[in-house]
């Protein structure tokens, strides 16, 4: 979890590109809900949360956007440029995500379904929960 995987791909210079990954063998969880972010303006922050459960994989099929990954302890960046890279993020990770190219699109594949009260969106109450070692040492970077 909380790495950059590359998302298999097959194809031609000529022909084009075709990328796939599958629940538990590409990734390691079941796939509940797709969804899918778009027309952001760039320079925009969005994110500021981080989940209580949910594991969940990011790829930008189109454009540049800069995730910065912290829990609690310590940050990551990973700048998603290609369709072919896909960041994997699971439980106790705050996230934000930054809009660096016009029209980006961010598309995330998550392990269930939306649920709000799985979300915590204040930063303190997240580093409480990382004191009181709520995710124990399931949310290493
Ligand atoms: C995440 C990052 C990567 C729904 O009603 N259903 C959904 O499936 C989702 C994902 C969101 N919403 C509602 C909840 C809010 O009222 O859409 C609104 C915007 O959500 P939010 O401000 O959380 O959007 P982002 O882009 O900051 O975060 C999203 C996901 O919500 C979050 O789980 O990890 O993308």
């Amino acid at each position: 979890m909380n790495s950059l995987i590359n998302v298999k791909t097959v194809g031609t210079v000529a022909e084009g590109f075709l990328s796939f990954f599958e629940s538990n063998k590409d990734i390691p969880f079941e796939i509940k809900r797709i969804y899918y972010t778009y027309y952001v303006p760039v320079g925009t922050k969005r994110g500021g949360h981080a989940h209580r459960e949910l594991s969940q994989l990011l790829w930008c099929p189109y454009g540049e956007i800069n995730v910065i990954l912290d829990n609690g302890k310590e940050k990551k960046e990973f700048l998603l440029d290609s369709p072919e890279k896909g960041l994997l993020v699971g439980k106790g990770i705050w996230h934000d995500m930054y809009w660096i190219k016009e029209n980006s699109v961010l598309c995330v594949a998550a392990s269930d379904y939306y649920n709000e009260s799985d979300y915590i969106r204040d930063y303190n109450k997240f580093l409480k929960l990382v004191k009181e070692g709520y995710w124990k040492d399931e949310n290493k970077l």
